[in-house]
């Protein structure tokens, strides 16, 4: 009965970290105006979620286009994520977006993922945005539940930078049904950096590092114990 509930508990680990993950790419269009700060200058992207062809979703990953266009270097390389927000509300305008109410899902503070992208000459210490080691969300500084970047590399403010290639990844609070459903999020400046051909949502959670460290010790011990068997 013990060895049944040990090899259950390391292959329900291993499905949870590795299973069926379903992602799905979406597409997104540019809504009209601007928000954001001060200079302002958000561009609002939105994505109908509805038409993705997923029921239910965990969690939700944005990747830099990676294309290296657009935009300042350094510490601003790549897409400036200002706010991301999942609404009922259809908008057709950056600030009904910006106004909408939208769903409690997102934990910016433990539930973000990120793997910094690199940074154009001259390279910073590390992305705008981002925490002590470079490789999490500053969300004190980013404040992603807001589109209110400061556009300005004087005074910056608002948002992170992900690097060239960079992807940050949100897992949600509990599964979202799509149904209905609009992803919206904020380009600081929407000076030609992109990420919306890169974005995917998907019916599983995204993996932490430790999470994955310990799925990799369970499959050890659980062929450690079919091999002494
Ligand atoms: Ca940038
Ligand atoms: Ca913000
Ligand atoms: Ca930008």
């Amino acid at each position: 009965m013990k060895r049944f509930t040990s090899t259950c508990i390391a292959a329900g680990l291993l499905a949870g970290v590795l299973g069926t993950a379903q992602a799905v790419p979406v597409t997104f269009i540019e809504l009209t105006g601007a928000v954001g700060g001060v200079p302002a200058g958000t561009g609002v992207f939105k994505a109908d979620l509805s038409v993705a062809g997923l029921g239910n979703m965990a969690s939700i990953t944005i990747r830099d286009s990676n294309s290296g266009v657009g935009g300042a270097g350094g510490q601003f390389s790549g897409f400036d994520l200002d706010g991301i927000k999942l609404s009922t509300t259809d908008c057709a305008t950056a600030a009904c977006a910006d106004a909408a109410v939208g769903l409690s899902v997102f934990d910016f503070l433990a539930g973000t993922i990120f793997a910094p992208g690199a940074q154009r000459a001259p390279a910073d210490p590390k992305l705008f945005g981002t925490g002590p080691g470079g490789n999490t969300v500053d969300d004190a500084v980013a404040r992603l539940a807001l589109f209110d970047g400061n556009a300005s590399t004087i005074t910056p403010d608002g948002f992170i930078s992900l690097g060239d290639g960079g992807v940050l990844s949100f897992n949600l609070t509990s599964l979202v049904s799509t149904a209905g459903l609009f992803l919206y999020i904020g380009e600081v400046g929407n000076n030609g950096e992109v990420a919306s051909s890169d974005i995917t949502i998907s019916d599983n959670r995204v993996p932490v590092p430790s999470t994955l460290a310990l799925a990799g010790l369970a499959l050890v011990l659980l062929q450690r114990k079919r091999a002494a068997t």
